[in-house]
């Protein structure tokens, strides 16, 4: 073995990985050239009858040659393997792939999600119902009377037969009731439906409403409830205040309010300059729905309570439109991934 018989090989090498052009002949050469008896193997068993230097010198060209035919080789293997699925395929496979689209939950099912997990916390089981409710689970049991403007053809939307779409989620919890008895605490979240839509209704919307019943519920009780609720939601920081207020279905009645996320209280367009915005209602349950339900006035008491998610979601999360949540834009849905 000789510097010039180095030479010839590595010429005859290069130039045939050239004309390579089918999988078939590129292994016959790989097997020619880096088999157990390929030149380049034989060549480099026949370095132990050099000198030291000149194995030294032959050896390390040798390796340098087998090394950068593997490489080329594995790179023309490759080469031959696209054009071959190319010329089938008509498509450029050296081409970056798409990148697939990840979906992402809706900013109003994280919010919902998020409010039923923290009433979850305080021993809170989630109940859902039909959308298709009846006047009496609706309305009747609620002690909402045949003359309240809720009613109306301009507020609730009637199907057939005295059928109508509920227009809040009480109805579950009046169900809830009657299948059993208590003490309970449901939290009861879902799709509800008025006749209204402009910028700040939607004829569909969200509602969680909750309720717990047992034998000593206080009016603090609720308060408590709802303030853990708040700070849960908006930050351990947030302003809270409690008016009164007026539910047929309560007595007595209030209404929270939370210090404007916008301006801090300064007053602002979304709190009407007041530095409060008003996030839900609540009140002791009636006790005209009690009896609906059949609970015994003297033995039970119960708070509820209900929220609006769409109201909450666009406080959180600053924004000014309610239709954006039923647009589907990517735009908006994705800036919530
Ligand atoms: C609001 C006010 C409220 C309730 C909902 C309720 C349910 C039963 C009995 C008594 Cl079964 N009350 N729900 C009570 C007070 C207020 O909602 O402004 N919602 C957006």
């Amino acid at each position: 073995m000789q510097r010039e018989e180095l030479q010839r090989i590595k010429e005859e090498a290069l130039k045939e990985l050239e004309t390579l052009k089918d999988p078939i002949q590129l292994e016959n050469f790989r097997v020619k050239f880096l088999g157990k008896k390929g030149k380049i193997t034989q060549a480099l068993r026949g370095l132990k009858e050099l000198s030291l230097e000149e194995r030294r010198e032959l050896g390390s060209e040798l390796n340098q040659l087998k090394e950068y035919l593997e490489f080329e080789i594995e790179k023309k293997r490759r080469e031959i393997l696209l054009s071959e699925e190319e010329k089938i395929l008509d498509l450029d496979l050296t081409l970056p792939g798409r990148r697939p689209f990840l979906g992402g939950l809706h900013p109003l099912t994280q919010v919902i999600e998020e409010v039923c997990e923290v009433f979850t916390r305080l021993g809170f089981e989630i109940v859902t119902g039909p959308e298709i409710e009846s006047e009496y689970y609706n309305f009747t049991a609620l002690n909402i009377p045949e003359w309240h403007p809720a009613r109306d053809m301009q507020a609730t939307f009637y199907l057939q037969n005295g059928a109508l779409l509920r227009t809040h989620t009480s109805p579950i919890q009046i169900r809830t009731m009657l299948e059993r008895k208590p003490p309970l605490r449901i939290i009861a979240p879902g799709k509800v439906y008025r006749c209204d839509a402009d910028v700040r209704h939607s004829p569909m919307f969200h509602q969680i409403e909750g309720l717990m019943v047992d034998g000593e519920v206080s009016f603090a009780d609720l308060k408590g409830v709802l303030a853990y609720f708040a700070r849960e939601i908006f930050g351990e920081k947030t302003k809270l205040r409690f008016r009164p207020s007026y539910f047929p279905f309560t007595e007595p009645s209030l209404e929270m309010d939370i210090g404007c996320v916008m301006c801090e209280g300064k007053g602002c367009r979304v709190c009407g300059q007041t530095g409060w915005i008003e996030i839900l209602g609540a009140g002791m349950v009636h006790p005209e729905v009690f009896k609906a339900v059949n609970y015994d006035i003297t033995q039970w008491q119960g708070f509820a309570f209900g929220l609006g998610i769409e109201r909450i979601t666009m406080l959180k999360y600053g924004i000014d439109d309610i239709r954006l949540f039923f647009d589907n834009h990517l735009y908006f849905l994705e800036s919530f991934k």
